[in-house]
């Protein structure tokens, strides 16, 4: 590998440089000149074959269950966010009958007083489950990384309320589920040890789990057990959730939505590369640097594109196209280059014709790059926020109405 200074000198921020490049189709069948003609062909054939592609070239196999699941409810306080919602605590415990078990708390907003049953938002959160609200009263979370003891504190509660939505998600009726992504797979090097994978494997941090598995598919494993515990709940429907991620949880929560069909509609926030940007583009972040400095979210296989992403037989368009016909959220920021907003909307662009099988996504496929801090609202959604790199108030504004338009038919 080469050295740091070096892989960011060659970082592209100018787009006149974008290398030219053909994206291939994800309807084309590889080797053959046969191409995938209905929806049936796709969910049937292509679509398992396309999952396996980013199984084995990216994100690894995501481990099933544990062979039993508890939930246990840690504190459910009835009067919660100034008496909107109840706030429930629950450890989630899985366990293999050899006795090894890995354990991780949720934190759950349900609204009250609903008459009907309610959506719900999913997803990951950085610093712990008491960095999203500024309830002084939430467990601790996300002790298992190292560097994260300076939030594993009560100075840090809040500190990520604004990313959080949990308040606005309870007064448009919807529920707001969250666990420390640190709790499922530590983001470090050392994360192995401490990760789901160990109630797997004897040895977690061995070469050929590694071959095979990776941080972002254990996150994604999170999110699914955290729909696990929705089903239960009475008061949700869960044909009504929604996963939703900012950046590298942007693109866990892409592939979730890729493995885990409960998810009917999936929102990647600034994800970017390996994420809803296309590698070809090679614009701001690339497979180089992701992989330099981030090498245990993808498997050792990725490594051959560093610096081929010509010979990429695919692209994150065909990630996005594992969604459909579910509807998918794209974000951006203005200021985000290193995540390439322009390559983000042209692969929802490209992911269209995957959507058209099903007489979806028509908006998309003739749309321009639209102007910042507009709405493209369609089963593929994208918006480029005036702004940097985060998850923002008027994000949440596109993902509530895309619940209350595909979850409630509420325009
Ligand atoms: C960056 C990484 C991005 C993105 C980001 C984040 O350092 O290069 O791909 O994932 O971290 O997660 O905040």
């Amino acid at each position: 590998m080469r050295k740091w200074e070096e892989i960011l000198s060659d970082v592209l921020y100018d787009e006149e440089k974008v290398p030219s490049y053909t994206l291939p189709s994800p309807l084309d069948h590889p080797g053959t000149s046969r191409r995938i003609r209905t929806a049936s062909e796709w969910m049937n054939f292509r679509r398992e074959e396309v999952r396996l592609l980013y199984e084995k070239e990216l994100f690894g196999v995501i481990p099933p269950r544990g062979d039993s699941t508890a939930f246990e409810v840690l504190s459910c306080k009835e009067d919660a966010l100034e008496g909107t919602a109840v706030r429930k605590e629950i450890r989630i415990r899985s366990k293999m009958n050899s006795g090894k078990e890995h354990s991780m708390i949720l934190l759950l907003y349900l609204p009250k007083n609903r008459t009907e049953k309610c959506g719900a938002f999913a997803g990951l959160n950085f610093r712990g489950n008491h960095t999203t609200t500024d309830e002084k009263d939430v467990t601790l979370t996300g002790a298992l990384f190292p560097r994260n003891q300076e939030d594993y504190r009560e100075e840090a509660r809040g500190k990520h309320l604004e990313l959080w939505n949990h308040r606005e998600n309870i007064l448009r009726g919807y529920a707001s589920a969250t666990i420390c992504y640190h709790d499922i797979f530590p983001d470090y090097e050392g994360g192995w040890t401490d990760s789901i994978y160990k109630i797997f494997y004897a040895d977690p941090a061995s070469a050929e789990v590694k071959a095979g598995h990776t941080a972002i598919g254990a996150w994604a494993w999170g999110l699914s057990r955290i729909m696990d515990y929705l089903e239960t709940e009475e008061c949700i429907d869960p044909r009504k959730v929604a996963v939703h991620g900012h950046s590298r949880l942007g693109k866990t929560a892409l592939w979730a939505g890729a493995n885990d069909l409960r998810f009917n509609l999936v929102i990647s926030n600034d994800s970017g590369c390996a994420g809803a940007a296309l590698f070809k583009r090679c614009f701001g972040e690339n497979a180089e640097c992701i992989y330099y400095n981030f090498p245990r979210w993808f498997v050792p296989a990725f490594a051959k594109y560093i610096r081929k992403e010509a010979s990429m037989g695919f692209d994150q368009h065909f990630l996005l196209g594992l969604m459909a016909p579910r509807p998918v959220c794209v974000a951006s920021a203005t200021e985000d280059l290193w995540a390439d907003p322009k390559g983000e909307f042209l692969s929802c662009k490209a992911a269209a014709e995957v959507y058209e099988l099903f007489g979806a996504g028509e908006n998309m496929k003739n749309a321009a790059f639209p102007p910042a801090d507009t709405f493209l609202t369609g089963e593929i959604s994208y918006h480029l926020r005036t702004g940097k790199h985060y998850q923002a108030h008027f994000d949440w504004e596109h993902y509530l109405l895309l619940a209350d338009k595909f979850f409630f038919n509420k325009e």
